[in-house]
């Protein structure tokens, strides 16, 4: 079987749906693979090979591992007509793939051990692997552990996403500023990846839309595009854990459909002749480094509809392939909205049932409504997407037709007996008639699905509260929660080897197969020598970070110091300036009371910034330049050390996680959707510092209050605060150590070349302090303070750090996708 036919079944090919023998798993074998990788398909021998070789021949020799099982899993789910789970993102934040793969067949150790007969050694190869960074954050990253959860619960699962030339941007930093340079994950190729030439699609753009009146048909709509590229697919096998079941994650690459004008490079144009080539592949080369924030551009439409348009038609012709008719299509495919960026799907596939395979309205309306259910990440108001209706018009004029019988649709629901007056009814419209006419991305995502759903239990609560309060009252039924988890093989068993086979020791094997069985480390929290050998993993993972931060930075840190610890994206309500400002008066207590006996600490922040985001970085610039100050103080004496860790990716978290005492998850309540770094740090045994927002309010509920240090105002009262009208101003006048914070910033402490360069930073939270850092400082300060003294006890510190080790099980992403898989999609084993 040639590659490109891999994990496409033809009726002809089902026949021969046998599995592979199985190969030997010892390292004898593999050194024979992967030797025959190196040669044959690569062409270098032993004594040539350079470590980027054996790379590329290890990932070969594993991947032909993968295939075995991608082929008998394609082949099952074919067989046995069980219904598919698509999920479309944007973003799909994977990172570094062979450690992963290995780890899930179960060849770590014989890898390593095949490897190391030529003087290789598996980690340095591993590292050699770049990042493949198609994703901003949470949202990207969920998707990744969702994909791996999909296959490790054995839910036939596609993910559908864009091949990114370039992903999200490398970040450098210079003079204390941000510096996006490129990323090129794709340099030296992407042995994961399989191009499919016959799965490619003609996506539309522009051009006209009429009616066609065939004889003998009813008439019907044609679109006309004026323009059209092409959507080819790309695979890469998506392995769970003990290789049982393997998914697909396919991504679209644009390419043009003439690849050059050769008339117009014969008579000389050569520059024009290739524009139109360059214009198409433009759509796949870079992702949006927004998070929360408009992407207004008529490139980033582009984007989102040239691949729900590719995943939709490719979908319906496997459906075909498989079913005579159309008509149960939503029996046999549930598709996941990730977020409204592919909420044109709601559009798109209307058009395709009714224009294209000639079906009727109100069949086609009630398919649509049962294949579709989205997923919202953000309530916040500038990250809701709207297209201006000129621009949608121009670009998709058949699928803004059909929005408007959509809207047409959900009016007559929304006046017919519900009686709503004119205010809910245009909170309602998928059209804003307030800021110059814009296609709402929330409303249509949300009429088209017959289930919505939130991250956390709070942000759920929100979500009927504000964003969707009207849609809520049309449709009670539709919002549901479904919290957010994460991947434990790749946020547990892969990245804390140390912790895991300790765990291994102490309670088994089991929970590797069942992470429930964590709780049965909850009692080893009281036997002093299980929290030593504890204690001594963190101590090792602490020393792995500290060499990294001493490579990269020059900065030695003290492995007896709290390691303090906030990586994210870099924003105002994810709050890093509340973290600065406690640094800075933590700063000033030490300088003006030396003698006090101050716990040592070490704050490491990291995280980027969105390239037009100018307060998130100047963000980034304070910490580069308080950390510059506080870390020359000798008299500081090492008690406090602050590290900005330059991009930050997953491969970074894979080694920050595991080295955590302290985690921070400190958001302005109510706004952070859910959080997923939150339960990667306790699932490694960190301690949490945070306010009672998006996952951690259910965090406290599994951990308990005495295993978690929250603080802060709630979003109910921070919501009030604001309606109020609260000002900074009058909170610092009554905190010393606040105001002395702010004003030394102000005053230029940390920037004596240019004092005045955080002023308006300052002032906005003088002023009105709209993300209540002033607010919550001197909570956070108390608590901080309050986990100094815990410290000096490290034996009540340990127990909360293995409570937290053992009752994180529920946060697992495997619990998230039975979920859905239950209540939402209706697929998977259990179905
Ligand atoms: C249009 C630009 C844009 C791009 C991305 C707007 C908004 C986004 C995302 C919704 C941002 C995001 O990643 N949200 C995060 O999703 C995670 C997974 O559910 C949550 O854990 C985080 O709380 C949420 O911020």
């Amino acid at each position: 079987m040639t590659a490109s036919s891999l994990a496409e079944t033809s009726a002809a090919e089902r026949t021969f749906a046998e599995k592979p023998a199985p190969r030997l798993n010892d390292a004898d074998t593999l050194a024979q693979e992967i030797v025959e990788k190196l040669t044959y398909s690569i062409g270098k021998s032993v004594k040539r090979a350079r470590l980027h070789d054996w790379l590329e021949a290890t990932t070969l020799a594993v991947r032909d591992r993968i295939i075995d099982h991608w082929l008998v899993s394609s082949h099952e789910t074919a067989e046995t007509g069980a219904k598919r789970v698509c999920y479309l993102s944007m973003e799909f934040l994977i990172g570094r793939l062979l450690r992963d793969a290995i780890a899930n067949l179960g060849l770590t150790q014989s890898v390593r051990e095949a490897l190391a007969r030529y003087d290789v050694e598996l980690d340095l190869v591993e590292l050699l692997e770049p990042d493949a960074a198609l994703g901003n954050g949470g949202l990207g990253r969920l998707a990744a552990c969702f994909m791996e959860s999909m296959a490790s619960t054995g839910v036939p699962g596609f993910g559908y996403g864009i091949r990114y030339v370039h992903g999200f941007f490398r970040q450098e930093i210079v003079d204390g500023r941000q510096v996006e340079l490129p990323e090129t994950w794709l340099k030296h190729g992407n042995p994961w990846e399989f191009e499919r030439r016959e799965s490619a699609y003609e996506i539309g753009f522009g051009g006209k839309v009429s009616m066609l009146d065939e004889a003998g048909k009813p008439p019907r709509q044609v679109w006309r595009p004026a323009e059209r590229v092409l959507a080819v697919a790309y695979d890469t096998p998506v392995v769970g854990w003990r290789g049982e079941h393997v998914n697909t994650l396919r991504l679209w690459s644009a390419q043009s459909l003439d690849p050059i004008l050769l008339d117009a490079f014969n008579a000389g144009d050569h520059i024009g002749a290739l524009l139109e080539s360059n214009k198409a592949e433009a759509i796949t080369r870079v992702l949006y480094p927004a998070d929360s924030h408009q992407a207004g551009q008529e490139l980033r439409l582009r984007q989102e509809y040239f691949f729900s348009s590719a995943s939709l038609q490719d979908i319906i012709r496997r459906h075909l392939r498989e079913n005579e008719t159309l008509s149960n299509l939503a029996d046999k495919v549930a598709i996941q909205l990730n977020d409204t960026h592919p909420a044109v799907s709601v559009a798109e596939l209307m058009r395709l049932l009714m224009d294209v395979h000639g079906m009727e309205w109100d069949e086609a309306w009630t398919i649509t409504r049962a294949t579709f259910s989205y997923t919202n990440h953000t309530l916040l108001p500038e990250a809701l997407e709207t297209w201006p209706i000129h621009l949608f018009e121009r670009l998709l004029p058949r699928q803004m037709q059909i929005i408007y019988a959509i809207n047409a649709v959900v009016m007559r629901e929304a006046t017919q007996g519900q009686g709503f007056d004119d205010t809910t009814i245009s909170a309602i419209s998928l059209i804003d008639e307030g800021n110059g006419r814009r296609v709402r991305m929330g409303q249509l995502a949300f009429v088209g699905s017959h289930a919505v759903n939130g991250v956390s239990a709070l942000h759920t609560e929100l979500m009927k509260e504000t964003v969707f309060h009207d849609l809520h009252k049309l449709y009670p039924s539709r919002i549901e929660n479904k919290t957010n988890g994460v991947t434990p093989r790749r946020w547990l068993f892969e990245c804390n080897t140390g912790l895991a086979s300790l765990i291994d020791e102490t309670i088994g094997p089991g929970f590797r197969d069942e992470i429930g069985e964590l709780k049965k480390l909850d009692g080893f929290a009281n036997d002093a020598a299980f929290r030593e050998k504890f204690a001594a993993v963190k101590r090792a993972n602490k020393a792995r970070l500290a060499a990294l931060v001493e490579e990269r930075l020059a900065i030695q840190l003290d492995p007896n110091a709290i390691f303090d610890i906030q990586v994210k994206r870099i924003h105002e309500y994810k709050r890093q300036l509340l973290n600065i400002l406690e640094t800075v008066a933590l700063y000033e207590q030490i300088r003006s009371l030396p003698h006090l006996d101050w716990t040592p600490r070490v704050k490491i922040f990291a995280g980027k910034a969105a390239p037009s985001y100018v307060q998130a970085k100047e963000i980034i610039h304070l910490a580069g330049d308080v950390a510059r100050v506080i870390n020359s103080d000798p008299s500081v004496r090492n008690l406090l050390k602050v590290v900005f860790i330059p991009n930050y990716n997953v491969s970074l978290a894979e080694i920050i996680m595991p080295a955590a005492d302290l985690s921070e998850q400190i958001s302005t309540a109510g706004l952070e959707a859910s959080g997923t770094g939150n339960m990667k740090f306790a699932l490694n045994g960190a301690l949490t510092i945070g306010t009672l927002d998006g996952a951690n309010v259910e965090m406290l509920e599994h951990l308990g209050a005495e295993n978690i240090f929250i603080f802060g105002l709630d979003a109910d009262e921070v919501a009030r605060m604001r309606r109020e009208g609260h000002n900074g101003q009058s909170v610092i006048d009554r905190q010393p150590l606040l105001r002395s914070a702010i004003d030394s910033i102000s005053a230029g402490v940390f920037c004596q070349e240019e004092p005045g360069r955080y002023a308006s930073l300052m002032n906005s939270i003088r002023d009105r302090d709209w993300w209540m850092i002033a607010a919550d400082f001197r909570a956070y300060w108390d608590t901080q303070r309050q986990l100094d003294m815990l410290w000096k006890k490290p034996d009540d510190w340990n127990k909360i750090a293995v409570h937290n080790t053992a009752r994180m099980a529920w946060f697992s992403s495997d619990r998230s996708i039975r979920e859905y898989a239950k209540d939402i999609w209706r697929a998977g084993p259990d179905a």
